[in-house]
């Protein structure tokens, strides 16, 4: 019988990922394989990059109780190849075999990669997502605006999640308004579930100190789950401990706490240790039997059977090019502050801080926090991009380029977002504790110690005029500049300047 090889990455961690439901168990040999490449092509996060090989490493074993023959390769094999297409030629070889059965890969690079090489490589869809690309392309076509919220309805349609026949229950699609309140520091709640390494992650662990310690990022406390037993615990823990009060805090931000109500099951969910619907089907279950309230549980199953689905339809039908678009051509280097730089700005560091700490952080810190001060500041999107990919246990290019390049920094022109998502200092204000600590006042608007945020707001607003001043949801904040008195907006405007003059000279800002 002739041997295939049946390629499984490591966010492919699912017992019936395409690739393995196409292979023979008894005459196929599964190749996995650490590799420095895929560690380093940007500087992945220590801790993420540790998620990934000890989820690899559990999911081989069980891949190998479960009868498979599995060629396990370890980043510091003698033999490593080095790059996932080496790996699979040099697999290829020991087994004599010319084919290779795999899922398609989440990111243009690797796609390329396997196309191009010379074994004959079998793609097959991934299909662990509610939508396949052929449904997303089907209702992207002939549509002038692609909007999440109208694709988000097909979803629930498809799935009949919080259906009622078919009306949405609660008579609504979408509970977003009752979602915007800010939490109290002195608010108990849980934290997600942790968990203790065992001797297999230690290992990782020792190994990722000494061939990435030099990335940005902590390595220890480790606490992620690196099973699906695990992650399917940390999902209980979520449904039972903090869906209740998702929805209300949803956008809070908070000094003293990084997790506050959020899930953080992203990281288990985009390596395949969980399925998009097994959550929200036990998300709808807590409503169902009263445990939760409709705006929590549409307001999860939204950002899961919705934007997440929506951002992997438009990644793919965008093409490999979206992650390097740059529509407002901004070309400023990312300040140091993002690799942990010093700066007055508490927001910022706050944000910074636990990104390098924890491989996470929310939302709403990612995008208005980072992403907003990245797209006020005109920081190139490419560079930007790459930061995002690096430091998120999360972080995979399906989701986070249409995220960062799309949502957070408009650099497709508008294809996922109708309007940039920039704020003043106001906003931060409303929904966090951060400026009572900044250097910074968020009430001064010109002067010593005005907010950064509050003189950048106008100033993209401004070099951006062209393009944004007959957008209907826009318009009103140009009349408010414009309504300003002459002085006033001149001194704006020169602050700025000498602010972004002081962010690309290097300076503590
Ligand atoms: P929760 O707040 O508990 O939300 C529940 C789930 O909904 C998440 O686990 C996630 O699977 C899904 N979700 C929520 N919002 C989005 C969204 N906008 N896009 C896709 N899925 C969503 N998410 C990633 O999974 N990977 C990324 O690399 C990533 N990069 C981002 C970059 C930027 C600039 C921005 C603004 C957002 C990014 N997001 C990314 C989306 C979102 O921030 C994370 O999904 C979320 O913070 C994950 O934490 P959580 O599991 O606690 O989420
Ligand atoms: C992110 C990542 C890392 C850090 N290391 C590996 C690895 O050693 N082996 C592997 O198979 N996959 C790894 N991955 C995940 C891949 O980068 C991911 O499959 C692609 O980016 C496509 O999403
Ligand atoms: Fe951020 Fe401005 Fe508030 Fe400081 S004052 S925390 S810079 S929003």
């Amino acid at each position: 019988m002739v041997t295939r090889l049946v390629l499984v990455l490591g966010d492919q961690l699912t017992p019936d990922v395409a690739a393995l439901r196409e292979a023979d168990k008894s005459a196929d040999v599964v190749v996995m394989a650490e590799v420095a490449d895929e560690g380093s092509y940007v500087p992945h996060h220590p801790k993420k990059i540790a998620l990934i090989l000890s989820a690899m490493r559990h999911f081989a074993d069980e891949l190998r109780d479960d009868g498979w023959t599995v060629a396990y390769t370890k980043l510091d094999d003698d033999d490593n190849a080095g790059s996932i297409t080496g790996e699979l030629l040099r697999r290829a070889e020991e087994h004599d075999a010319s084919e290779v059965i795999a899922t398609r890969p989440g990111e243009w690079r690797l796609i390329e990669a396997l196309e191009d090489m010379p074994l004959t490589v079998h793609l097959h869809e991934d299909d662990r997502f509610v939508c396949s690309h052929k449904e997303f392309e089907d209702w992207a076509e002939g549509r002038k605006e692609l909007r999440m919220e109208y694709f988000y309805r097909q979803m629930r349609r498809k799935t009949g999640l919080m259906m009622e026949g078919d009306k949405p229950a609660g008579d609504k699609w979408n509970f977003d308004h009752d979602n915007r309140k800010p939490a109290d520091a002195d608010m108990l709640r849980s934290k997600p579930m942790q968990f203790t390494p065992d001797d297999i992650t230690e290992d990782v662990l020792d190994l990722v100190e000494k061939r990435f310690g030099n990335h940005f990022g902590e390595l220890r406390p480790f606490w992620f789950a690196v099973t699906r037993g695990q992650a399917r615990r940390a999902l209980d823990h979520f449904a039972r401990e903090l869906l209740e009060c998702f929805g209300d805090y949803q956008d809070a931000m908070l000094r003293d706490d990084k997790f506050l109500h959020h899930s953080i099951l992203s990281p288990y969910l985009n390596i395949g240790l969980l399925s998009p619907l097994e959550i929200c089907e036990r998300v709808e279950k807590e409503w169902q039997d009263g445990n939760a309230p409709i705006n929590a549980a549409e307001g999860y199953i939204r950002q899961v059977i919705g934007w997440r689905e929506y951002m992997r339809g438009i990644y793919f039908l965008e093409g490999p090019d979206y992650p390097r678009r740059n529509q407002l051509k901004h070309q400023r280097a990312l300040p140091d502050l993002y690799w942990g730089g010093d700066t007055g700005m508490e927001c910022l560091k706050r944000a910074v801080e636990q990104t390098r700490d924890e491989a996470y952080a929310h939302h709403i810190q990612r995008l208005m926090v980072t992403g907003n001060f990245a797209l006020l500041a005109g920081i190139n999107p490419t560079e930007l991009h790459e930061w995002y990919l690096s430091v998120y246990a999360d972080a995979f290019e399906w989701v986070e380029a249409p995220n960062t390049v799309g949502m957070s920094q408009f650099a497709d022109g508008g294809i996922v977002g109708s309007k940039p998502y920039v704020s003043s200092g106001n906003y931060i204000d409303k929904m966090s504790d951060y400026c009572g600590s900044c250097a910074y006042s968020v009430k001064k608007k010109t002067g010593q110690g005005a907010c950064p945020f509050n003189l950048l707001y106008w100033h993209f607003l401004t070099r951006h005029r062209d393009r944004f001043e007959k957008n209907p949801r826009m318009a009103q904040m140009y009349r408010t500049w414009d309504r300003m008195d002459q002085d006033k907006r001149e001194t704006v405007i020169a602050e700025a300047e000498d602010f972004l003059d002081r962010l690309g000279n290097g300076e503590k800002v």
